[in-house]
Formats: C-alpha cells, sequence, structure tokens
C-alpha cells in the first residue's frame, strides 16, 4: 500500500470512482451523484502536491436535494423504526468501517498526510466506536420523571419524551476528518435525526467512502447525505443557511463559527460548536518530568501540531525550567518525519501549502518579536525529497513575552513557547490569560494541587498528567471562545434531540 493510490477497490457505479485522480462526487439520498454545474476542485496531497482526486463541488441546486431528502427520510422507514432497530443498524455501520479498515486508513493517510501509525491507531478507530458509543448508550439513557402534588389530592406525572431535532447540519474541519464527522453523525443518528455532512474541502474521501458504508449496513436512503465544497459562497454557506435545517453542528474555527451562527440566528436554528483553541499546559516542580516531556511532546506535535486540544503554550516551574527544555528539545528532535507510509515516522507533513505559509508566518513573527529558537523555525529538509509538499520543523521557542502573537493566537502547527513561572497562583493566572478555553494539561504528582488547579482552569477539559485521554461518555467543549456547548455521552442529547415534557393528571 502506497499513501498516495486512490481506494483500491473498485466503486463501480458511482461517484466514488476507482479512477487516478479519483472523481468524487456527493452522496444524496443514498446515491453518488455530480453537481449540476460540473464544476469540480482539486484535491492535492498534502505530502507532495500531486493530484488525489477531483472533487465535485455543491451548489444550491446540490444542497436543496440533499436537505429535502434528509426531511423526507425522517418521515421514512428511518422514522418508523424503534431504537433497538436503529442501534443495531449503526453498530453495523461501525463493523463496516471496520472491515474497510485498509481503505479508510489509505484515503484519510493521503488526504491528510498524517502517518498510517496515527490514523490506525486514532482516527479509523475512532471512526467506528463513534457509532458504537451512541448506539449504546441510547439504549440505555434513563430521563426525568416528577410526581407532583394537585390540590384535588390525586397527583400528576410528568416525564421527558425525546425525539429526534431533524435535519442537522454537519460541518466538519480537516484534521481528524472521519473522527470529528462521525463524532457528530454517531450521535445525530442514533438520536433519530438525519444529517447533510459537510466535509472540509481539503478532506472529502472518508465521509464519501462513509455513504458505502451507510448503503451495506441498511441505513434507509435520506438518512445520511454529503454534499462537497468550500465554505463561504459555496457548499458550507448554503447548508448553513437553508431553512429546512434545524440544527446546525460545527467544529471548526472560531471565526468560522461566529460567521456560522448568523446563518443559524435566520429561523432560530439550534447550534453547537467546537471551535478553536490556544491551549496551555502547566508543568510543576512536582511533576514526574520524563512523563511531562513525552506528554508535552505528543501534545505539542502530533498531528503535526493540527489538533485543537494541542498544547501552544508551556508554563514550567522554574526549579525544573532548564532540565525540561533540555529533555522536550532533545526528544523533539527525535520525531521522524515523513510520509505517512514512511519507516517509523512520527510527523507528516502540514495539511497544504497555504496552511504552511500561516504557520511560518508565526516563525518570523516569533523571531521578530524577540523569542530564542531551541528547535526548527523553518521548512523541513523532507521537502527536498517531496518537494511540492507541505513540510514543516517541529519548533520550540524561549524567551516570548505572554502578548507575543505566538502566545495569544491559536498557529496550529508543531509548535510551543515554553516560558517559566514561580508559583501556582501564578501559573493558574497566566494559564488562563487566553480568549479561548478549550483544555488544559497539568503536570504534577501533588494531588491537592492537581484539584486545586483543575478546578481553577477556565476552560472545558482539564487533563492530570495526560493529554487527550478519552472517555466518549464525557462531556466534549470548550469554554470563552472554543466553543458553545458539550457533546459526548448523554451531553449532546439535549442538542440532538428535542425534550418534551409530557404531564399526565391522575
Ligand atoms: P475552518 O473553520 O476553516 O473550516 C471548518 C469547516 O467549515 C470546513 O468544512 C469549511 O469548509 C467550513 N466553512 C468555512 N467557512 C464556512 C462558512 N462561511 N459557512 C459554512 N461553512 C464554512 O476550520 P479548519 O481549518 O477546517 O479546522 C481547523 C480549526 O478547527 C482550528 O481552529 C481548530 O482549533 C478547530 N478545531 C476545533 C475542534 C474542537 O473540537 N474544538 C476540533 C478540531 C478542529
Ligand atoms: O475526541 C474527540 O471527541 C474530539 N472531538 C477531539 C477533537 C480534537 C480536535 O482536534
Amino acid at each position: 500500500m502506497t499513501y498516495n493510490r486512490p481506494l483500491g477497490q473498485s466503486l463501480d457505479g458511482n461517484m466514488l470512482k476507482n479512477t487516478n485522480p479519483m472523481e468524487i462526487g456527493h452522496f444524496i439520498n443514498g446515491k453518488y451523484v455530480k453537481g449540476t454545474s460540473g464544476e469540480v476542485f482539486e484535491n492535492r496531497s498534502p505530502v507532495d502536491g500531486s493530484l488525489i482526486s477531483l472533487v465535485h463541488e455543491a451548489r444550491q441546486d446540490e444542497v436543496d436535494q440533499a436537505v429535502m431528502a434528509a426531511r423526507r427520510a425522517l418521515k421514512g422507514p428511518w422514522g418508523k423504526m424503534s431504537m433497538a432497530e436503529r442501534s443495531a443498524i449503526l453498530y453495523k455501520v461501525a463493523e463496516g468501517i471496520e472491515a474497510r479498515f485498509d481503505e479508510f486508513l489509505r484515503a484519510e493517510c493521503a488526504d491528510t498526510g498524517k502517518p498510517w501509525n496515527m490514523a490506525s491507531h486514532i482516527d479509523i478507530p475512532r471512526g467506528a466506536a463513534n457509532f458504537k458509543i451512541f448506539a449504546d448508550l441510547i439504549k440505555n439513557v434513563p430521563d426525568e420523571v416528577f410526581d407532583m402534588p394537585t390540590p384535588d389530592g390525586a397527583g400528576a406525572l410528568n416525564y421527558a419524551a425525546r425525539g429526534p431535532k431533524g435535519v442537522i447540519a454537519v460541518i466538519s474541519p480537516w484534521n481528524l476528518p472521519l473522527l470529528l464527522m462521525t463524532w457528530k453523525v454517531g450521535p445525530a443518528l442514533a438520536c433519530g435525526n438525519t444529517v447533510v455532512v459537510k466535509p472540509s474541502e481539503e478532506t472529502p474521501t472518508t465521509t464519501a467512502l462513509l455513504g458505502e458504508v451507510m448503503n451495506a449496513a441498511g441505513v434507509p436512503e435520506g438518512v445520511y447525505n454529503v454534499v462537497q465544497g468550500f465554505g463561504p459562497e459555496s457548499a458550507g454557506a448554503y447548508l448553513t443557511s437553508h431553512p429546512e435545517v434545524d440544527a446546525i453542528t460545527f467544529t471548526g474555527e472560531t471565526r468560522t463559527g461566529e460567521i456560522i451562527m448568523q446563518s443559524a440566528a435566520i429561523g432560530l436554528r439550534n447550534i453547537s460548536m467546537e471551535c478553536g483553541g490556544k491551549n496551555p499546559a502547566l508543568i510543576f516542580a512536582d511533576a514526574d518530568v520524563d512523563k511531562a516531556v513525552a506528554g508535552t511532546v505528543r501534545s505539542a506535535f502530533v498531528n503535526c501540531g493540527q489538533v485543537c486540544l494541542g498544547t501552544e503554550r508551556v508554563y514550567v516551574q522554574r526549579p525544573l525550567y532548564e532540565e525540561f527544555i533540555a529533555k522536550l528539545a532533545d526528544q523533539a528532535r527525535q520525531l521522524v518525519i515523513g510520509p505517512p507510509d514512511g519507516k517509523g515516522v512520527s510527523m507528516g507533513p502540514l495539511i497544504s501549502l497555504e496552511h504552511r505559509n500561516k504557520v511560518l508566518s508565526y516563525y518570523e513573527k516569533a523571531v521578530a518579536q524577540g523569542a530564542d529558537v531551541v528547535l526548527g523555525g523553518g521548512i523541513h529538509s523532507a521537502v527536498e525529497k517531496f518537494p511540492g509538499g507541505a513540510w514543516i520543523e517541529p519548533t520550540i521557542w524561549t524567551g516570548v513575552k505572554d502578548t507575543d502573537a505566538v502566545m495569544k493566537e491559536e498557529i496550529f502547527g508543531p509548535c510551543c513557547s515554553v516560558v517559566p513561572f514561580d508559583d501556582e497562583d501564578e501559573a493558574v493566572q497566566r494559564g488562563n490569560d487566553s480568549e479561548y478555553g478549550l483544555c488544559a494539561a497539568v503536570w504534577t504528582e501533588n494531588l491537592s494541587r492537581a484539584h486545586r488547579v483543575a478546578a481553577q482552569m477556565d476552560v472545558g477539559l482539564v487533563w492530570v498528567n495526560s493529554w487527550f485521554l478519552r472517555d466518549l461518555r464525557t462531556a466534549f467543549g470548550g469554554a470563552k471562545q472554543s466553543g458553545i456547548g458539550r457533546e459526548g455521552g448523554v451531553h449532546g442529547l439535549e442538542f440532538y434531540t428535542e425534550h418534551k415534557n409530557i404531564c399526565i393528571k391522575l
């Protein structure tokens, strides 16, 4: 297998063709279709810029068709199924992903350039797990019942009845494409909704491939639909402003979230927003330094730093500061940078040349604002073997000020600034000094400190002596400009269901 080959299996009779380059269409009402405009855009490899696929761009027509197919499906067999039947079908979807693991793996690695090792341990298994967890959960959630007194003494019983919210628009990003898209599609379908997904223009393939898996699992037509395209004046904007969409769930940049909220305001549609981060790690002098270093190498550099939960600000208590920096730089130097199928590769390229230029502009700003470069700072030499690829060096800075751009703005690249602090209050205050509030990592062997500090962080998620350790039953989401609402476990039910109170006078 090589990272840049199209899907290895013939997919006759549809728009996910095994041609080179692949041709990827929309998935509407159970079928792959071309766009009526005939317009296609190029999906290029982050590794070497080679053409992976030609993708049909959705216009208003295809978005209308997808949304109306999703609306009809609400009243069709899907709407009439019992929870147990729906749950059994979602299990088959998960098994379908597992059965075609290699195809999903190749497609995801080709679109993103990420190492096979990462995608095969995280992205693809989570794609399947996201269906299983919600298929199980939906059958086991207790809901509220209130027995109330009435003046005549007979009483009344209140209970919650939950139904689907309707047609859900899912707008997803490119960094963990299958994982983050199914993280929303799983609960949406488990709750009986239908969906129209708009994957990132950078990563169309696994979302498209999932259409075949849905059909094979017996998901009725119109329940899962995909429109391909861009955001503004394209599929994303048409979908989020469509009046027949009942709710919008979005993962992506905060600024995009603001635009989508304006569309959602028309018709008072519900929203769920998982947005950007500028996450701190607080490393106390009583931490296990080797574990803290290994954890920070992971949180700063995995997926080439393109994880919303990634650590870009590292605060280290002064007695540990010099040792920590030396060890962090030493481990970061050992990252093996190369294409997805390269031997021992632990870091790939950034998603695109455009994104690489953005990250490089921060590398330049850091130096211009007086940072000391401990490691990296430029384009990685892999570019010599793979010209046209979005290669970049893992980078560590010291000597930055809290007001510098690299300490304030989300970079979304493989880089972090390491700064010293003196005491706990200072660490908490500086860790919270951000317009974002997605997550924090706290490294300490002192249990009381762990609880004390975790309680004071203005974020949606705190990891103590770990990072990105996920139990899918827990609430996931951010504070401040990192998002609105929580998904995961029972927490997404408020978003994905309409809660009806039924009061029976006895
Ligand atoms: P992005 O906001 O550029 O794009 C996300 C999606 O929104 C894409 O599908 C894009 O086409 C679409 N879009 C863009 N403009 C739109 C518009 N006007 N209307 C409708 N849709 C539109 O984000 P990205 O670059 O794909 O992803 C990186 C960002 O996502 C980072 O900021 C990262 O922190 C964030 N992110 C957050 C989480 C989380 O869980 N909080 C997870 C992953 C990524
Ligand atoms: O693990 C998850 O459920 C999740 N939403 C992860 C987000 C990662 C951001 O890049």
